[in-house]
């Protein structure tokens, strides 16, 4: 039975999945109001017929004569739709140029605006946020506009099944967006589409990248022989004023164009790129760009050629200009096919090493797409030093929603607190400098008049019913929508918001559920890796301890454990320098074993097991505690949901109570195997006498 239907909400609202963060109840006092929706543009048409669709589902309440509702872009309004008291509000209102909004309430009349219709959208969000609880009875003035240009998801979806899955790092089920090869065209899979549109931009996203950054054969045809199937796709985003990326493969000019290269200073394959960009730009309705994963993980690259990621990112960007596109060039580049006994490479170092001498010689429409952490989406990295070395360059940052490392929506392990501290990274700090944080210099270029600026987050949705997997996961993709639009915000209160608006529960529940879901993080940091050295899972799949895993790999990630100690020593004076990445102030904290937060301390830090904390603990007695610890705390927060579970959806209740069963299981045997590890490896007792194998 669809969620719809189970929680007595009209099915039409939502169609193929849950309506998560939007049940149709939270819309209820906006179905109370006589609403007219002005303008005729494909996202406004929308828009009226979702507040149609609530308002015939009887979402709620008797009509009340003296509410009014208008929505309509400010190009659309005039004085004959607003009562004198709102008009004059409006004449004072400081509606944002670009994608914000504004709400204006007087005298039971609520005024929606926006410069553009994508604006109406996000606004639509803000209402069913702000006025679930009523209709104002007070004055409203709200203005709200978009911290970067672009907050986009980035989907890993492949239209074939193959190793890595038909979502690569998916953990929800199969592509909402092609399926056996094919683009999906189908009537039920457009309005799963158009649900995921009504939810991604009620939460201010407005770009969608359709398909996964590793281009396959197939998908490399997305931009010739499927390109009248993704037109379908790109309709109904563009008519949630979300915009249609495509990941494309740097050899495709050999690949689809016939050519017999793809070196981005030919001027064949400019030309070629510029006339399948043009084609590709004229079919798509609100096309956004490229995304390019180049040279990185045995993906072609203007290396081949010995040219520079510069020189490939411009032949795109040339191509997408004219269509004022972007190409999101990824700064995920280094060596995988690494000797493990070098202890000279550090991986760590590859993206600042391969880009930052770049800067400034890249197109005002290319921006480059930095991974949050040096590493790859672990539990806990430090923020990567990129983000201070590219001042003449636009730049976006890029996060995982999907839980590849983080328990793969089996366990529950809530992001929001750790995009929030890299957003709010203080790159100057203690160095004296005037503040610079994340989250600013992916708006910088912006400031500058310059390129485009964005936030990216790689997408955790799937066909399943919940779309997340674990229902708790929707909160992931919820946090990264508003904190894209607002780095600023506190991760906690919008963790709360998710809480108020997904569920119906009792103050006090609502209150524990946030306080469960907002320790997830380092609950699942306290039994996997610890002290910011990362990995220890198996390889391959990425699920499951395996503490040397990757110790022996190519890959350039190792712990480099032995009988005496452990960490890597990425200091200037001892190991690999790539402290001197960061700007003075945090080169010299982590340079120095004791100004290093603990945290990261084995990420900088090879220490021997009786090194003490700032905590006042021994590494490997921190080892013991916070494992054993990590797996009470699973078992509390079990618990805890058993008291919640009655007051949710059954379905919802089942699917968590499963996932913390298997998350309660995994965490034990990684406790098991990570202290049993140390144990054997150091020969040091745990102080408390507990039982390690
Ligand atoms: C899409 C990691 C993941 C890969 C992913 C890659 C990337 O290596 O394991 O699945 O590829 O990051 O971000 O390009």
């Amino acid at each position: 039975m669809p969620y719809g239907q189970q929680n007595g909400q009209d099915p039409s609202w939502f169609t193929g999945g849950e309506p998560c963060w939007l049940p149709a109840r939270r819309a209820a006092s906006l179905a109370t109001a006589r609403t007219t929706v002005l303008g005729d543009d494909p996202v406004t048409a929308t828009l009226r017929e979702d507040l149609q669709v609530l308002t015939v589902a009887g979402a709620g309440g008797e009509a009340a004569g003296e509410r009014r509702l208008v929505v309509g872009a400010l190009a659309e309004l005039s004085a004959q739709h607003l009562g004198p008291v709102l008009a004059g509000a409006l004449e004072d209102a400081d509606v944002p140029a670009g994608e914000g909004f504004a709400v204006l309430a007087r005298d039971g009349e609520v005024l929606l605006t926006a410069a553009r219709p994508a604006g109406l959208r996000h606004g639509l969000g803000w209402l069913t946020r702000r006025f679930a609880g009523g209709w104002p009875d007070t004055d409203v003035t709200h203005v709200e506009e978009p911290h970067v240009d672009l907050r986009v998801l980035d989907h890993w979806d492949n239209m074939t099944d193959g190793p890595m899955g038909v979502v690569e790092r998916g953990y929800a089920g199969d592509s909402i967006f092609f399926a056996d090869g094919r683009v999906r065209t189908g009537a039920a899979d457009l309005a799963r589409v158009r649900d995921y549109a009504r939810l991604i931009s009620s939460i201010g996203v407005n770009a969608v990248c359709l398909n996964n950054v590793n281009v396959h054969a197939t998908e490399a045809h997305l931009l010739d022989e499927h390109l009248g199937d993704v037109a379908g796709l790109a309709a109904v985003l563009d008519a949630h004023g979300v915009r249609t990326l495509l990941s494309v493969d740097f050899s495709a000019p050999i690949s689809l164009g016939g050519l017999d290269t793809a070196d981005p200073l030919d001027e064949r394959v400019a030309a070629w790129w510029a006339e399948t960009t043009k084609r590709v730009a004229t079919t798509l309705p609100g096309f956004g760009g490229y995304v390019v994963k180049a040279d990185s993980e045995n993906r072609p690259g203007p290396h081949t050629y010995g040219r520079t990621h510069a020189d490939g990112a411009n032949v795109l960007a040339a191509a997408l200009a004219p269509f004022e596109a972007v190409v999101f060039w990824r700064c995920f580049v280094y060596d995988c096919h690494q000797d493990w006994r070098d202890r000279s490479t550090d991986r760590a170092r590859a993206a600042h090493d391969h880009f930052a001498g770049l800067d400034g010689e890249f197109a005002p429409n290319a921006v480059l797409q930095v991974k949050s952490g040096p590493v790859d989406f672990q539990v806990r990295e430090p923020v990567s030093p990129l983000f201070g070395a590219l001042p003449r360059t636009g730049v976006a940052v890029e996060f995982q929603i999907t839980q590849e490392y983080t328990g793969q929506q089996k366990h529950l392990c809530h992001l929001g607190t750790q995009w929030s501290e890299v957003l709010r990274f203080d790159l100057n700090a203690h160095g004296g400098g005037e503040p610079l944080r994340v989250a600013d210099v992916a708006a910088r270029s912006r400031r500058q008049g310059g390129s485009p600026t964005g936030i990216v987050g790689v997408a955790n949705v799937g066909t399943d019913t919940n779309w997340t997997g674990h229902a708790l996961a929707q909160a992931n993709l919820y946090a990264f929508g508003r904190l894209a639009w607002d780095p600023g915000l506190d991760p906690r209160e919008v963790l709360g918001e998710w809480v108020e608006q997904t569920f119906e529960l009792p103050a006090e529940l609502a209150g524990e559920l946030v306080e469960l879901m907002a320790r997830s993080w380092s609950v699942y940091e306290s039994y996997t890796a610890p002290l910011g050295v990362g990995w220890m899972v198996r390889p391959g799949h990425h699920y499951g301890p395996d503490v040397d895993g990757y110790e022996y790999t190519p890959w350039g990630t190792y712990h480099f454990a032995d009988r005496d100690g452990i960490g890597v020593d990425r200091t200037v004076a001892t190991g690999t320098g790539y402290t001197a990445q960061y700007p003075t102030g945090w080169a010299r904290t982590y340079e120095d074993v004791r100004t290093c937060p603990d945290e990261l301390l084995l990420f900088f830090h090879h220490v021997p097991y009786s090194h003490v904390l700032a905590g006042g603990s021994t590494v490997v007695q921190h080892v013991y505690d916070t494992h054993f610890a990590g797996v009470e705390a699973v078992e509390e927060s079990a618990a805890t949901w058993e008291r919640i579970a009655g007051h949710v959806p059954t379905a919802t209740a089942q699917n968590v109570r499963e996932r913390f069963a298997e998350q309660l299981r995994s965490a034990r045997e990684w406790r098991d195997q990570v202290n049993t590890y140390f144990f054997r490896k150091s020969g040091v007792p745990d102080v408390a006498g507990r039982r390690i194998h």
